[in-house]
């Protein structure tokens, strides 16, 4: 089932990159996976992770050293592979069976042999100019952005593969979960989820977000510390790599189920899912990012954090300093895949509003698009800090605030795919329910 929809996939993208061709002039594209890079002044590689435009078309995130290339008026793509006997390490990754059908596999041992295959025509994406490609066709802005223009719309290869790895994720989530609440510490935490998903700390999608208690405030916290603290609440942003495509989930609890935090995710939750329920083909992500903003002054008002209207803590941008951040974003083979801003396939931008210079999207939905949907409610010691001295404190009670501080803050992230139909599935809702069955 997965070959029939790879094949599809990479039929697709075949017909795509043509157009891009045509549009851009070149004659061919060929893109590598990227190159093995060392430590400075050791002997010890950085881990492996291929690129991006690589892992659109081939699931070999782990293999350096590839390339694909893209011929204009060919049926299949050519898939370089380097096939060096190597007696140090482990075989490199393969395709998964039935996936090299899609290709013309050429098995390569120097890069010279790569070189003669290529036309004089030929664009070429890689981090390093392996191939010695002329400088104006070493990673063509051009034809960047025609690549990130047509990445927006998922086919249903890459829908299913960030299906996968909502459902790889949900019960690694839940082992977090499980660890958080017998009071272990983050590095623990962060062993129990890559133990629920199988996986390798270098295979995840970014790098594990487990803040307990006031480091949930923390909006990327990594630095997971070794000792337990006495557990109170729990930030987890963790997702699941499957096939090159990402999953991005973020869940937030509470030890105490009675305590006034529970009480304040569990209204989140409510305004998550009512924030996920807006998206739609030809809707703005800016306008849901400001109704997001509007959602989060009220649950400060409902736990009587803000003696203000919602409309007074937006347009102050007190909610801001509780939720600095922006609603989401694409969601792919990049974590924030690219393609949000891209008014057209030339790459002119819809620039964030000013207000809200961090907004990843900007441009209105299209069908078979992946989102996140992520607000946040935090904390923050430094904006509260501002606050404090700002026009507004009169208007924010702030034994409420020192009640709420030690807990962190909220963040409740899905990923939603806009069908092309209208509909909105969830993935990650999906997931969790399933596996409880
Ligand atoms: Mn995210």
């Amino acid at each position: 089932m997965v070959v029939e929809l790879y094949k599809q996939h990479v039929a697709e993208k075949m017909q795509r990159f043509q157009e891009i061709l045509q549009a851009t002039g070149f004659g061919e594209l060929v893109i590598g996976s990227g190159e093995t890079k060392m430590q400075f002044q050791d002997d010890m590689p950085y881990s492996f992770k291929a690129n991006p435009y690589f892992r659109e078309w081939a699931p070999l995130a782990t293999r350096a050293g590839c390339y694909l290339q893209i011929i204009a008026g060919a049926s299949k793509p050519r898939l370089f592979l380097l096939t060096a006997e190597d007696i140090w390490h482990t075989a490199p990754e393969s395709l998964p069976p039935g996936f090299e059908q899609s290709f013309e596999i050429i098995e390569y041992e120097t890069v010279d042999e790569v070189k003669k295959c290529l036309g004089a025509n030929a664009a070429f994406i890689n981090e390093t100019n392996t191939l010695e490609a002329v400088a104006e066709h070493w990673n063509p802005q051009a034809v960047i952005h025609q690549i990130d223009y047509q990445r927006r719309g998922k086919t249903p290869y890459e829908q299913e593969s960030v299906r996968e790895a909502n459902r790889r994720a949900a019960p690694a989530h839940r082992a977090a979960q499980q660890a958080f609440m017998a009071g272990a510490s983050e590095v623990q935490i962060a062993a129990a989820y890559l133990a629920g998903c199988d996986s390798r700390e270098s295979e995840m999608p970014y790098g594990i977000i487990a803040g307990v208690n006031e480091h949930a405030a923390v909006l990327h916290h990594h630095n997971l510390f070794k000792q337990p603290q006495t557990p109170r609440s729990f930030l987890i942003d963790a997702g699941v790599e499957v096939y090159g495509y990402a999953s991005d989930i973020t869940r937030t609890y509470a030890y105490d189920s009675g305590s006034d935090f529970a009480a304040m995710i569990e209204l989140m939750d409510v305004k998550q899912l009512e924030l996920c329920a807006e998206g739609g083909i030809g809707k703005s992500p800016v306008d849901i990012h400001v109704l997001s903003q509007h959602k989060i002054a009220e649950v400060l008002i409902e736990f009587g954090v803000l003696n203000m209207s919602a409309e007074e803590a937006v347009a102050n941008d007190i909610a801001g300093s509780f939720y600095p951040h922006g609603l989401g974003h694409h969601l792919g083979c990049n974590v924030h895949d690219k393609g949000g801003q891209l008014a057209n396939a030339q790459g002119d931008i819809l620039p964030p509003p000013a207000k809200y210079p961090k907004l990843r999207s900007g441009a209105p939905m299209v069908a078979n698009q992946i989102h996140t949907v992520e607000p946040g409610l935090y904390f923050i010691p430094a904006y509260l800090d501002k606050l404090k001295a700002g026009e507004y404190a009169g208007s924010i009670n702030w034994s409420r605030v020192d009640e709420f501080v030690p807990y962190g803050g909220i963040r409740i992230e899905d990923n939603i795919i806009v069908h092309a139909d209208g509909s909105l599935e969830n993935l990650t809702r999906d997931a969790f329910a399933g596996m409880q069955q």
